[in-house]
């Protein structure tokens, strides 16, 4: 229910509409953005990182959910687990079921490797299935990767690493043609010409979308891909650790059959962790936009193992969570609304900054009109400002919302809101790990034969990413793990399989006079119905 105080300011946002939405917000200057940053940002607040205190990232600070994880208590005990008679034995094993474990197995079979995917959830349990907005890739006349790489290095603070976001744009025509070659339905004009659209902090309009659903046509398409192939994928298991060889090569992994609780062991040549992100650690307290499994397994698994992380202590704060009605609160809005023209308006009517400065900034700048300068609009339990949707059609003509962001209108239309007349409330929600597993553009992590892809690698996108890039990156780098790991597994020979560096973990967190007596990885959110 709508209280007095949002009806009224909804008077006001309809009132100033029309002036709105010809206004254009200045943008802010580099200092005014590294100050709001400082002052407003989540990642910014000392208060809630903790420093590790064993590992290959000792010394660095990371949320204190993930701390505990990292520095967490194995599950199992290395002398109560038999090696000797694995129940698989691949040449790579894929941890992961979205888009960057399915584009990895996808190539790795390509590759004539015998692959096998294993995933906590299903196949599509996914962030990638969540994604909305699009995919970035500079493949029109007026773009170029250069132009791509220049715009993402910005957005990202300067900070990813370069051989990384090279890969990753001056692959991404080639990840488009691939999707579409696979059968994905990319928006398109009469004449067969790819749509495209702007998105926060890119100079050049190359956000390929499927309407609102990109990510779940992308995942449709890669499932369907990975069931033809017949590629063998063990459901409902999770990773729960790695397992190395007597050399401290990667030798497959320990898992966890989630409805029977019986272990099983997976010999493997090469190990892709494809694992996702940590939104279901909601930092800080935030909701997320995040699908029910992401609790940053593959971090622990790979950091236990021996592995260095990247920016551990940067995360995505997407500035439009819906923060009303209650039953979505902080479900995705896209950013693609304010692509498409939506302003964001504060309790008084005011248009109070461009609707497309990069996401950490857009995130602050919300978070300060709630909380500081009092412009945020109450509702019965929290609070935000809002997004204007009807100006979309005041821009681009009756029917474009229904045409262009039809997800949008069904997911408030079921609560009685209809996006083409009233503007929807929202409030920055945890959407993504900007770090991860360090890894080189191969996808070789510090453990020989263990590679990475998708959400859970760090340093592709420096300290922010930028819209449309991560399903990007879930491609690229997902599909050359799969044909690098596919490589690499012809010339492994596997050495007698140990947890030795279980017990090493152990011994460090006893020396270390850790007591706290956190299971991980976590598998699930702390309030799923069964707690493993
Ligand atoms: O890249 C993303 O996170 C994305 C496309 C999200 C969105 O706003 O739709």
């Amino acid at each position: 229910m709508y209280t007095a105080e949002m009806l009224e300011s909804m008077k006001k946002v309809e009132a100033n509409r029309a002036e709105n939405a010809v206004l254009e917000p200045r943008r802010m200057t580099a200092q005014e953005k590294t100050d709001l940053l400082a002052a407003y940002h989540p990642d910014y607040k000392t208060g809630e990182f903790t420093e590790l205190t064993i590992g290959a990232n000792k010394g660095e600070k990371v949320p204190h959910e993930l701390a505990a994880l990292l520095q967490g208590k194995s599950r199992i005990d290395p002398a109560n687990i038999s090696l000797d008679d694995p129940d698989y034995d691949v040449d790579v094993l894929v941890i992961g079921g979205g888009g960057a474990g399915s584009s990895a197995a996808i190539e790795a079979h390509e590759a004539g490797a015998n692959v096998m995917i294993v995933t906590k959830l299903r196949i599509g349990d996914a962030n990638t299935m969540m994604a909305e907005g699009g995919i970035q890739a500079a493949d029109k006349e007026n773009d170029s990767p250069a132009i791509h790489y220049v715009d993402a290095f910005g957005g990202g603070h300067f900070a990813a690493k370069p051989s990384l976001l090279k890969r990753l744009v001056c692959e991404a025509p080639e990840a488009i043609k691939w999707l579409s070659d696979l059968g994905v339905e990319f928006d398109k004009t009469e004449d067969g010409t790819m749509v495209t659209t702007h998105g926060g902090g890119t100079s050049r309009k190359r956000m390929h979308a499927a309407k609102d659903y990109s990510g779940a046509e992308i995942m449709r398409t890669l499932r369907d891909e990975v069931l033809n192939r017949q590629i063998p994928v063990v459901d409902f298991t999770a990773a729960i650790e790695l397992i190395l060889d007597e050399n401290g090569h990667v030798a497959g992994a320990v898992l966890l059959n989630m409805e029977t609780d019986e272990i099983l062991i997976a010999r493997a040549k090469t190990v892709i962790i494809a694992t996702g992100g940590a939104g279901r650690l909601h930092y800080q307290g935030f909701p997320t936009s995040n699908h029910y499994g992401a609790t940053a397994d593959g971090l622990v698994l790979a950091y236990r193992a021996g592995a260095k992380l990247m920016y551990p202590d940067t995360l995505q704060y997407h500035p439009t969570g819906a923060a009303f009605p209650e039953q979505i609160f902080g479900a995705l809005v896209t950013e693609k609304v304010r692509s498409l023209g939506a302003k964001l308006i504060n309790v008084n009517g005011e248009a109070f900054m461009h609707p497309l400065e990069t996401r950490d900034v857009s995130a602050a700048s919300i978070i300060r009109e709630c909380s500081d300068r009092g412009n945020g609009v109450k509702t019965a339990d929290g609070i935000g400002v809002w997004l204007d949707t009807p100006m979309i059609e005041l821009k681009n003509g009756e029917g474009t919302i229904e045409a262009r962001i039809p997800a949008m209108m069904r997911m408030f239309g079921k609560y009685g809101i209809d996006i083409r007349k009233e503007p929807i409330l929202i409030y920055p929600t945890l959407h993504y790990q900007n770090g991860g597993i360090d890894i080189e553009p191969d996808g070789q992590s510090a453990v020989p034969g263990l590679l990475v892809a998708g959400e859970a690698v760090g340093g592709i996108h420096g300290r922010n990413r930028l819209m449309g890039n991560s399903l990007l990156d879930i491609i690229v780098f997902g599909r050359s793990a799969g044909k690098n790991a596919a490589a690499l597994s012809k010339d492994v020979k596997l050495g007698a399989m140990t947890l030795e560096h279980v017990n090493k973990f152990n011994n460090e967190r006893a020396a270390a006079g850790i007591d706290d007596d956190t299971v991980s990885p976590k598998l699930l959110p702390s309030y799923a119905r069964k707690q493993n």
